[in-house]
């Protein structure tokens, strides 16, 4: 494939792609095409695809565990690193692989342990990750000397290494927390999904499905925003898999980006609490999302950069919760802001999607089955976005993508290139 791109930029390389605006630079890029990304694309009207499959045909396609239709993680990143659907025995490979590499050192712990407990659980899984770092093959063999068309080997090891070390990572940071520092072993025999929800201390059989369709779901979302773009950049410098992964978990800790999963519970509790507990009124919710923007916040869950209809692994939570909890009262309350808010962000011009993006239904099915920290959700999407822009470094690594340097100017610049046009 390198070869391939070689010869395309060769033959191609001078035609131009697009233009862009002065807006557009102060608008942090939006729409700008700056970057390749193999694993997935994001469609503005149908969402994302993952080598060119949607997630209702993922969702159909990918193998699955004996227990359930949900698909395994496991299959979603053969997919992404491989660009081949999985067999069983390829994602049964890929969980065996991960099981038996899942080990992490005793100094990572000893690390966390030092931190004070209340440190926000996103920065313990950065700084686990930092503290991981140890154990890069790719830094290792690069300070030995490695020819660059070897640079993809090593960091498949740190990229394999890694993503079957974060369960138990992101575990023990949770037990640590809220559990009284009571750790669970892991379960070797369970695949990737199910034993993150066992050492996490969720054995429900329901639990574990909606743990394999969650880390399916949030692994990828092409390259531009800002956890996949990070690692990507980092990457760029040959920083190892530790060192760019660790970068684009604190991209991925703002609140305008994974944070907004916790954000949006918070607001659903806020808004029960606001009208004593009971369950509210479409005329409530549509009160409460005018106080909440009247007070200058935002609707947490709702709009995207890219996106311009509902998202599709929205939907995919939606129908899961439909499925296995219809009578929840707070994915009762989802649906109805769901009826809500749209029309109501539809009005206001300066908003370009008044959808609900995934972060609009995950803290609801996460409380159902009692996990009811809100602070760790971002954790949660942090293991799984791993497959999708760890596969991706992969490739940046095989395909030789150099140094990521873009051009910067200044306003004074700027503003030299303006034409002015004749009165
Ligand atoms: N509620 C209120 N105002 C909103 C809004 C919302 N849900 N979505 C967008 N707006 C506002 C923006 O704040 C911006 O206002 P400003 O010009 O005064 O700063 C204006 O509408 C234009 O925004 P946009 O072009 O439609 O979106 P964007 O690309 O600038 O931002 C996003 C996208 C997701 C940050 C924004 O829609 C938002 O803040 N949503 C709520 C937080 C959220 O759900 N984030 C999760 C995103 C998915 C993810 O990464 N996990």
């Amino acid at each position: 494939m390198a070869a391939e791109i070689k010869e395309f930029v060769k033959e191609n390389g001078n035609q131009v792609i697009g233009q862009y605006t002065i807006e557009q630079v102060y608008a942090g890029m939006k729409g700008m095409v700056g970057m390749v990304t193999e694993t997935s694309k994001l469609d503005p009207d149908e969402g994302i695809r993952f080598r060119g499959y949607s997630i209702p045909e993922l969702c159909e396609k990918l193998p699955k565990s004996s227990a359930g239709p949900e698909p395994l993680p496991e299959g979603i990143f053969y997919l992404m690193l491989i660009g081949e659907m999985p067999s069983e025995d390829d994602v049964h490979n890929v969980s065996n692989l991960w099981a038996r590499r899942a080990i992490v050192p005793k100094h990572v712990f000893d690390m966390l342990d030092k931190l004070p407990v209340n440190t926000h659980p996103m920065t313990q899984f950065s700084a686990a990750v930092m503290a991981l770092q140890t154990e890069s093959v790719f830094a290792a063999a690069y300070r030995k000397g490695l020819s660059k068309k070897e640079y993809w080997d090593p960091m498949y090891e740190d990229v394999m290494n890694l993503i079957s070390r974060l369960p138990r990572v992101a575990a023990y940071i949770y037990r640590r927390m809220y559990k009284g520092g009571v750790h669970i072993e892991p379960d070797p025999k369970l695949d990737w999904a199910a034993n993150f929800a066992h050492m996490l201390g969720y054995d429900d059989p329901d639990m574990k499905k909606l743990m394999r369709l969650y880390l399916t779901i949030h692994a990828d979302h092409e390259g531009g925003n800002v956890s996949a773009h990070t690692t990507h950049l980092v990457g760029s410098a040959l920083s190892d898999a530790y060192l760019s992964f660790s970068a684009g978990m604190n991209g991925l800790a703002g609140p305008l980006h994974g944070l907004a999963n916790q954000e949006v519970i918070r607001w659903i509790i806020d808004l029960r609490n606001y009208y004593d507990g009971a369950m509210p009124t479409q005329e409530q919710i549509k009160e409460y999302v005018l106080k909440t923007m009247e007070e200058g916040k935002v609707v947490p869950g709702y709009g995207h950069a890219v996106l311009r209809k509902t998202d599709p692994r929205f939907i995919a939570q939606m129908e899961f919760a439909q499925a296995y909890m219809p009578d929840d009262e707070n994915c009762k309350i989802i649906r109805m802001v769901y009826e809500v808010v749209p029309p109501i962000l539809s009005g206001i011009k300066k908003i370009k999607n008044p959808w609900p993006n995934v972060d609009a239904h995950s803290g609801a099915l996460l409380t159902h089955y009692g996990l009811i920290e809100y602070d760790f959700y971002t954790v949660l999407f942090g293991v799984s976005r791993a497959m999708g822009v760890l596969a991706s470094l992969l490739w940046d690594r095989a395909l030789g993508h150099p140094l990521e340097r873009p051009g910067s100017v200044t306003t004074e610049w700027m503003k030299g290139r303006v034409v002015k046009s004749p009165v």
